[in-house]
C-alpha cells in the first residue's frame, strides 16, 4: 500500500484518539447495568395478587424491561468513543497537485420553504473553498423547478467573480455573504473593498426579492440567458422536462472571476418530474446529481450539503482529503460525516436543537465501530462507494486526471448529453435505487444507504472540529421540532421493518456495537409506549392511594434510587463537560419528554398503518422561515404553540393529567391520614412532581400566557375535560 515515491514510512493524513476516563466509565455503567436488574428482579418478586393491580404491574414491568434493554443499546455509543483530527499541511506537502475533484451536490426542494437567497448563499460558501478551483464543482439541485431559483443561481455566478477573489485575498471566513455580513462589524473593518462588495450583495439580493415578490422573472431578465426560455413549456412544478444549465463551465478558460482566477463550475439542474412517475424525494434528486455530474464533471469525491446549510469553514474539503488519502487506512472509508450544527440557536436552546449528545457524544462512540450514520448533509462520499461499490481490500485512491470531458465538448452540447441522465425514464429496469445511488422508499433514505454502504464492508468517519465545517438552519417553534422527529423517528424505525434491518441484514456484516447503535435511532418510535404508560399509569395510582413502587423504606428503594440519582448525573454530567449549560439540559429533558409523548407516538403509528397500507397521519414539512413575532418569541426561548394539533392536545392532556393527579392525589393522602401512605407512594409522588415541574410551559401556555404563542383555547378546554374525565374514571 501507499504511494510509491512516498516510501511506507510516511506519516498519516489523520490521527485517532480515544476518550479519556473510559474504563471509569465503563466500571460506571456496569454497576448502573446491575441496578436495572434489580429493578427487573423486585417487578418479578413482588407481582401483587389483585389481578387488575397484576396487570398494571406487569406492564409496568415490562415498560422497565425496555428501559433498560434501551439504555444497554446507549452504551454501545459510549463505551468506545474515538475523536479524530486532521494533519492538512501533510496532505498539501504530498498530494497538492494531485487532489481528487470533488462535486458538491446542494438540494433545495421548495422556494417558498427555502428561499433562494438561502441557497445561494450556501452555493457561494461552498463555491470559495479553500481548494483548487478548477476542482471544485457545484450543483444545485432544484426540486421546486423554479425559475427563481435559476435566477439567483444566475446571480450568484455573476457575484461570485468578485465573492471568491475577495475571500482569497482576506481570507475571511465565513464564506457564505450573509453569514459574512452579518457577523460583528468590528471584525472587518479593516477588509479594504468591503464596502463595495457588501453593496454588490445588498443589490443581487434586492433584484432577487423585487422578482420574489413579483412572482415571475422580470423580461428584460429573460432575455440575458438562454436558459429562461427552458420554463416556457414548465406546466407545474411537478409536471416539467429536465433543466441542465451549466453557468460557469470550469473548463472554459474564459470563466474567470474578476481578477483572472478560474472559477468553479456551476451547474443548475432541475430533474425530469412527471405525474406518471413518482419522485422519489430526496433520494432521487441525488441519484441524478450523481449521473449527471459524472457526465460533466465526475468528481472522485461528493459533498452533499442540504441548501440551508452553508460552510462555516473553507478548509472542510481538505479535512476530508486527509481521511480519503491517507495511505494506512484511507482506503477503508467511505464517507465522512460532519456534525449538523446550527447557527440560530438561542441561549436556552429550547427546543434541544442542538441535538449536542449526539453531535459530541453518540457519534464519537458510533465512530468506535467503524461507522456514523449518514445524516444527509455535510457528508463527503466516495463517488464509487454511493454509486454501488463494493469494499475490497486492494482498493487505492486513484490520483488520475478526473474530467472525463477534456476533449472540448461545449457546455450546451454536454448539457444535451447529461439531461437525458435525470429524466424520469432514466432509471426504469435499472439499479438506481436499489444496489446503486441513494436508496428508495424510505423516508430516511441517508440512513439506510449509509448502513447498506457499512454492510458491504466499508467504514465511514466522524469529523467533529472545534470550529463546525457547516451551519445549518434549526427548527424555530416546537411544532416544526415535534414534526420533524416525527419524521425521522418514522423513517429509522421502518429501517428496522425493511430487508436492511441492522439485526437482520446487518448480522456478520458490521460489528456488534454498530448494529446496537443504529437500533438507538430505529427504535426511537417503540419508545412512545413505554413512556407514555410511565407518565400515565403511576400518577393514576398515586390519585388511587395505590402502591407499584418499593417504600422508602424497603431495601428494594436502594436500585431505584441509584438508577435515577446516577442517571440524572451522567446525562447532566455529559452537557455541562460539552460546554452546555444547566438550563439547556432541563429543556433537553423536557423535549425528550416532548418527542417520546408525541412525535415518536405518531411515528410508530404512521409506520404500522404504512405496514398494512393505510395512508399515513400526514404532517407535513413547515417553513423554517416564520414570521417575525413568532422568531421574537424564539429568541426569547419562549415556547411556541399557536395553532392546534393532536401533538399538542396530547401534550396538554398529560400535563393536566399529572397536575390533577398531583393535587387530588396529595389532598386523599393528607385526608387519608395514614402515614404509612406517603411512604410507600413516595417514587409515584416524585414521578408525579417530576412530570408536573418540567410541563410548566405547557401550564404557562395554556392558562397565563396572552400572546399569539400560547395554547389554542380549543386545546385547553379539550385537555381539561380529557384529563378530569380519565381521573374520574379511574376513581369511580
Ligand atoms: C464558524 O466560523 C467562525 C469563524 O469563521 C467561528 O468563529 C465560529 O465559531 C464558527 N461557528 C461554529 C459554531 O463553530
Ligand atoms: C432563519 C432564521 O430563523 N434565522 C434566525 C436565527 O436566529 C437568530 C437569532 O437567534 C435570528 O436573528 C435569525 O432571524
Amino acid at each position: 500500500m501507499g504511494n510509491g515515491s512516498e516510501g511506507e514510512g510516511a506519516l498519516p493524513l489523520f490521527e485517532t484518539k480515544e476518550a479519556k476516563f473510559k474504563n471509569a466509565y465503563r466500571l460506571f455503567a456496569i454497576s448502573m447495568f446491575i441496578g436495572i436488574c434489580m429493578i427487573w428482579v423486585y417487578r418479578i418478586t413482588h407481582i401483587p395478587l389483585n389481578l387488575e393491580e397484576k396487570w398494571v404491574w406487569m406492564l409496568l414491568f415490562l415498560s422497565e424491561l425496555w428501559f433498560g434493554f434501551y439504555w444497554v443499546l446507549t452504551q454501545s455509543v459510549r463505551w468506545n468513543r474515538v475523536y479524530r483530527s486532521t494533519f492538512k499541511d501533510r496532505l498539501s506537502h504530498r498530494y497538492e497537485d494531485k487532489l481528487p475533484g470533488v462535486d458538491i451536490f446542494v438540494c433545495t426542494a421548495d422556494p417558498t420553504i427555502e428561499p433562494p437567497m438561502m441557497a445561494i448563499n450556501t452555493v457561494l460558501s461552498v463555491m470559495a473553498y479553500n481548494y483548487p478551483t478548477e476542482k471544485l464543482s457545484v450543483y444545485l439541485s432544484d426540486d421546486g423547478g423554479s425559475d427563481l431559483t435559476f435566477y439567483a443561481l444566475l446571480e450568484a455566478s455573476e457575484f461570485s467573480k468578485y465573492w471568491l477573489p475577495f475571500c482569497k485575498k482576506f481570507n475571511i471566513e465565513p464564506r457564505s455573504p450573509a453569514a459574512y455580513f452579518s457577523t460583528e462589524s468590528d471584525l472587518f473593518v479593516d477588509v479594504e473593498g468591503l464596502s463595495s462588495i457588501k453593496q454588490l450583495y445588498e443589490e443581487m439580493e434586492n433584484r432577487i426579492e423585487t422578482a420574489a415578490k413579483l412572482g415571475r422573472i422580470p423580461e428584460e431578465i429573460r432575455t440575458k440567458h438562454k436558459g429562461f426560455s427552458e420554463w416556457n413549456s414548465v406546466s407545474s412544478q411537478r409536471d416539467h422536462q429536465t433543466i441542465l444549465q451549466v453557468l460557469i463551465d470550469g473548463r472554459n478558460p474564459n470563466a474567470v472571476d474578476i481578477d483572472g482566477g478560474a472559477l468553479p463550475t456551476l451547474v443548475y439542474l432541475s430533474r425530469e418530474k412527471r405525474p406518471s412517475h413518482h419522485h422519489k424525494f430526496k433520494a432521487g434528486a441525488m441519484n441524478a446529481l450523481i449521473r449527471v455530474s459524472s457526465k460533466i464533471s465526475n468528481g472522485k469525491i461528493i459533498l452533499n450539503v442540504d441548501c440551508d446549510m452553508y460552510s462555516n469553514n473553507s478548509e472542510s474539503v481538505r479535512d476530508a482529503c486527509c481521511f480519503f488519502m491517507d495511505e494506512q487506512k484511507g482506503h477503508e472509508i467511505a464517507f465522512v460525516q460532519f456534525p449538523q450544527s446550527f447557527d440560530n440557536l438561542t441561549k436556552n436552546d429550547i427546543y434541544a436543537s442542538s441535538m449536542s449528545i449526539i453531535g459530541e457524544v453518540e457519534f464519537s462512540g458510533i465512530d468506535g465501530y467503524g461507522g456514523p450514520l449518514y445524516i444527509g448533509t455535510g457528508c463527503f462520499h466516495r463517488r464509487e462507494t454511493l454509486s454501488g461499490g463494493k469494499y475490497s481490500e486492494n482498493y487505492k485512491f486513484e490520483y488520475k486526471e478526473n474530467f472525463v470531458n477534456q476533449v472540448q465538448e461545449s457546455a450546451s452540447e454536454l448539457e444535451k448529453t447529461a439531461k437525458i441522465l435525470a429524466d424520469c425514464a432514466f432509471e426504469e429496469g435499472t439499479q438506481w435505487g436499489k444496489e446503486m445511488g441513494l436508496k428508495y422508499g424510505c423516508p430516511v433514505e441517508d440512513v439506510i444507504t449509509g448502513l447498506s454502504i457499512h454492510c458491504r464492508g466499508w467504514k465511514s468517519v466522524y469529523f467533529n472540529p472545534t470550529r463546525k465545517g457547516f451551519l445549518g438552519i434549526a427548527p424555530t417553534t416546537l411544532g416544526q421540532t415535534l414534526v420533524q422527529h416525527k419524521r425521522w423517528s418514522e423513517g429509522d424505525f421502518q429501517i428496522i421493518l425493511s430487508k436492511y434491518g441492522p439485526l437482520s441484514y446487518g448480522v456478520g456484516r458490521i460489528k456488534l456495537g454498530l448494529q446496537m447503535a443504529y437500533c438507538i435511532y430505529c427504535f426511537w418510535a417503540p419508545n412512545c409506549l413505554p413512556t407514555l404508560y410511565y407518565s400515565v399509569i403511576p400518577s393514576l395510582y398515586l390519585l388511587k392511594g395505590i402502591s407499584l413502587f418499593p417504600r422508602i423504606t424497603s431495601p428494594w428503594f436502594l436500585p431505584f434510587a441509584y438508577v435515577i440519582i446516577t442517571e440524572i448525573l451522567s446525562s447532566l454530567g455529559e452537557f455541562l463537560c460539552f460546554g452546555s449549560t444547566l438550563q439547556c439540559w432541563w429543556n433537553e429533558q423536557r423535549i425528550w419528554l416532548f418527542k417520546r409523548t408525541t412525535s415518536y407516538l405518531f411515528g410508530f403509528i404512521d409506520t404500522l398503518l404504512n405496514v398494512f397500507g393505510f395512508a399515513n397521519s400526514g404532517f407535513d414539512i413547515t417553513a423554517k422561515l416564520t414570521d417575525e413575532d413568532v422568531s421574537k418569541r424564539y429568541e426569547k426561548d419562549i415556547m411556541e404553540f399557536g395553532n392546534s394539533s393532536p401533538m399538542f392536545i396530547i401534550l396538554a392532556t398529560l400535563a393536566m393529567l399529572n397536575l390533577v393527579c398531583l393535587l387530588w392525589g396529595l389532598q386523599r393522602m393528607i385526608m387519608n391520614t395514614k402515614t404509612s401512605n406517603f411512604e410507600s407512594l413516595f417514587l409515584q409522588v416524585l414521578l408525579c412532581g417530576f412530570l408536573v415541574v418540567i410541563n410548566l410551559p405547557i401550564y404557562n401556555g395554556l392558562f397565563f400566557r396572552k400572546d399569539n404563542g400560547r395554547m389554542p383555547t380549543s386545546v385547553t378546554v379539550k385537555s381539561i375535560i380529557l384529563a378530569v374525565l380519565t381521573c374520574f374514571l379511574i376513581l369511580y
